[in-house]
């Protein structure tokens, strides 16, 4: 008992040494045999799956984290006819890391160990996918393994491509200034540098290509912008937002509410300035300006926040599943393959056009239910997701304007207000009710976002798009 609470609780994880120890011990635990690897695990908690030659499964779910542990949750009752395979030990829950790195949550609010979050009648295979056969059906393990499936669900997440940029990595590493709340490492790097920012320049940057939470990289940046005016620094700095796009926020009515406050907080935007290298020696930061002939701009800093270009995973990219954005190809109402009509995806590794969100994917998780079932049972599938999506842009310590919309960037707001303003309430329901949703709803396959909410608040009046398959 004693040994299996040094395994898993949340406090080793807290800290980042300890959470390597803790890995360590558990991997030296999963080199005993089973029986005595049981005596580590609570038989109520999944638990890896001791690797086998040419297993099989009705649905294989290859990606456990938030779309796929929602997915894996609503086919527990498959039991050991459902797998999820899934390398990580640990489940993040990413959305509060804007939080974490603003030293507004700890680092503990984000992570759970994975056999506590997937359910537990369903088969952890813990290891990574490394190569996909659609056409036989099989996904080939790094162990070698090659395990069937009658039915697949995508959800390997998007990769984080920091070594492309020139010196990232070394900064990152050595320079106690460079921050990214994307990574779970780097995200407890942010708020010490917060805390050391003396003045100068602050500069947060967004990549030239797709991420997830695309609002991600200027919540921190309002949330640094007020904590450098706490500290006393704020009258000696720049805060500076060099993001790649060419505007603020993709949807109008949201980014019309963000100019204002860019405006009132006296934040500069430098748009199409795309990073491409970090001396971190010299403290200087290299952007192409994107509509000059990559045209390059070097930024002296003394605190960055980096949000890196982001891609497919590598194994996704050379698979016959995606299109050629490397993004897995599924139909945007349906959820399945356009090829390959027993395969499905959800969240982050998906073609689908809307933004890259958890929220996104508690949408999402009901309708590949819905689909996949149907299509198990000789059914087809029926159009149904308008790509709602949201995005909680907080812009201070209580404030925050909660964003959503849909496919048509056209908002799809929940509450019967006015979302388009910052408010307390939205900055409760990010900072308080959307975790608890998460550990305790959508991990168990229970949320499905919050449109019959929209509904009822709505008086029904609220509305329904009309979809083709
Ligand atoms: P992930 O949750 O990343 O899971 C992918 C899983 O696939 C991982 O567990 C990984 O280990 C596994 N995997 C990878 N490769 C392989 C392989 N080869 N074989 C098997 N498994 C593999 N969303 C919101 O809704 N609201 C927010 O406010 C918000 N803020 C955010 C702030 C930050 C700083 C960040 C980083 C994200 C934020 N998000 C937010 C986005 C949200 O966290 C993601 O969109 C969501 O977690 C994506 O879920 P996913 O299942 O697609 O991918
Ligand atoms: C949401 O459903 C969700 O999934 C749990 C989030 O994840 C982090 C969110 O941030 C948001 C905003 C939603 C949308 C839910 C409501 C009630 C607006």
């Amino acid at each position: 008992m004693a040994l299996r609470s040094i395994i898993t609780t949340k406090r080793a994880v807290c800290n980042w040494s300890r959470h390597h120890q803790a890995t360590v011990v558990k991997l030296k635990a999963q080199k005993l045999t089973p029986i005595v690897q049981a005596c580590f695990y609570s038989n109520k908690e999944a638990v890896p799956r001791p690797s086998q030659a040419n297993s099989s499964y009705k649905v294989l779910i290859v990606g456990g984290g938030s779309g796929g542990n929602a997915v894996a949750a609503k086919f527990a009752s498959l039991g050991k006819k459902c797998a999820v395979v899934e390398p990580s030990d640990l489940h993040y829950y990413q959305p509060i890391w804007t939080l974490v790195g603003a030293g507004l949550k700890g680092f503990q609010a984000s992570v759970e160990p994975t056999r506590k979050v997937l359910p537990n009648s369903v088969d952890w295979i813990q290891d990574k996918a490394v190569k996909f056969d659609p056409q036989n059906n099989t996904v080939e393990l790094g162990s070698g393994e090659k395990v069937e499936y009658d039915y697949l669900v995508v959800a390997m997440g998007i990769q984080l491509d920091y070594d492309k940029v020139d010196g990232l990595m070394e900064a990152l590493e050595e320079d106690p200034a460079v921050a990214s709340n994307y990574h779970p490492r780097w995200v407890n790097k942010t708020f010490p540098a917060m805390q050391n920012f003396e003045g100068g320049n602050a500069i947060f940057t967004f990549p030239n290509t797709p991420i997830k939470c695309a609002g991600a990289p200027q919540k921190i940046m309002y949330l640094a912008e007020e904590f450098f005016r706490k500290t006393g620094v704020r009258d000696d700095s720049k805060v500076i937002f060099n993001t790649s796009l060419g505007v603020i926020f993709g949807v109008k009515k949201y980014a019309d509410a963000l100019q204002k406050v860019i405006q009132s907080r006296n934040i500069q935007v430098n748009y199409r300035h795309n990073l491409v290298s970090v001396d971190h020696k010299n403290r200087t930061a290299t952007f192409a300006k994107l509509d000059e002939d990559n045209e390059l701009v070097p930024f002296e800093y003394n605190f960055l926040h980096v949000t890196p270009p982001m891609s497919s995973p590598d194994v996704l990219k050379t698979s016959p599943l995606v299109n050629e954005t490397g993004y897995v190809d599924l139909n945007k109402h349906t959820l399945q393959h356009t090829k390959f009509s027993n395969v499905f995806g959800i969240g982050d590794c998906t073609s689908l056009p809307t933004s890259k969100t958890a929220a996104a994917i508690a949408s999402q998780c009901g309708i590949v239910h819905k689909n996949l079932s149907a299509v198990m049972e000789g059914k087809k599938a029926t159009p149904m997701y308008d790509g709602y999506t949201s995005c909680p842009l907080i812009t201070g310590s209580n404030k925050c304007i909660l964003a959503e919309f849909d496919y048509d960037l056209a908002p799809l707001e929940t509450l019967p207000i006015n979302q388009g303003v910052e408010r307390r309430l939205a900055y409760g329901m990010k900072a308080y009710l959307m975790p608890e949703i998460y550990w305790n709803v959508m991990m168990k396959g229970k949320w499905n976002g919050p449109a019959t909410f929209r509904k009822i608040l709505h008086l029904g009046m609220s509305k329904s798009p009309k979809l083709q398959a």
